[in-house]
């Protein structure tokens, strides 16, 4: 079974706006704002309407910047994560049920409190690079285990499928 998710990552010159999740899968990580594909509508107006969801902000231009593939072991469920850079908006994020926002600059980026796979990708989408990955973790994480990778593909791309 294909999840497919949402991720999008706001920009401002050399910062970059995450959430604290508040609730649900990923509570206690700051991550980028997005979430579930829903029946008859395509990823990017998904990735718009978790946008707004989570963060309150309802402008500026998606840039598609990664697909990257998770699964768990022993876990038929493969996670497929389409990651969206969102730059040019004017609005400020607003703190939701869901997610606290805060800026970091590119070189403070707290991964020591997010998804274990985020240190890998993320300086790719910092740079501007379109890539695509599978992450393979032991089990899944929740606030107090975070999940270790046990194997890993991450390439830069030319184009995205
Ligand atoms: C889990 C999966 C939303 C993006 C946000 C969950 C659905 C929140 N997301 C990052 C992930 C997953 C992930 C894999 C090990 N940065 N985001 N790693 N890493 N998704 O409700």
């Amino acid at each position: 079974m294909k999840k497919i998710l949402t991720l999008c990552i706001p920009i401002k010159g050399n910062k970059v706006l995450l959430g604290m999740k508040k609730r649900g899968f990923g509570c206690g990580r700051w991550n980028g704002f997005g979430g579930k594909v829903e029946e008859g509508e395509t990823i990017e107006q998904a990735t718009i309407r978790e946008l707004e969801e989570e963060s309150g902000i309802r402008d500026g231009n998606l840039i598609k910047s990664g697909i990257l593939e998770f699964s768990f072991e022993n876990d038929k469920k493969i996670l497929q994560v389409h990651i969206f850079r969102l730059l040019d908006f004017s609005e400020e994020p607003v703190e939701t049920e869901e997610m606290r926002a805060q800026w970091f600059s590119f070189d403070e980026i707290p991964f020591s409190q997010m998804w274990t796979d985020d240190e890998y990708w993320f300086p790719l989408l910092l740079a501007e690079k379109l890539f695509e990955g599978k992450f393979l973790f032991d089990r899944p994480s929740d606030a107090e285990y975070s999940a270790k990778i046990i194997s890993k593909e991450l390439i830069e791309v030319p184009v995205l499928r």
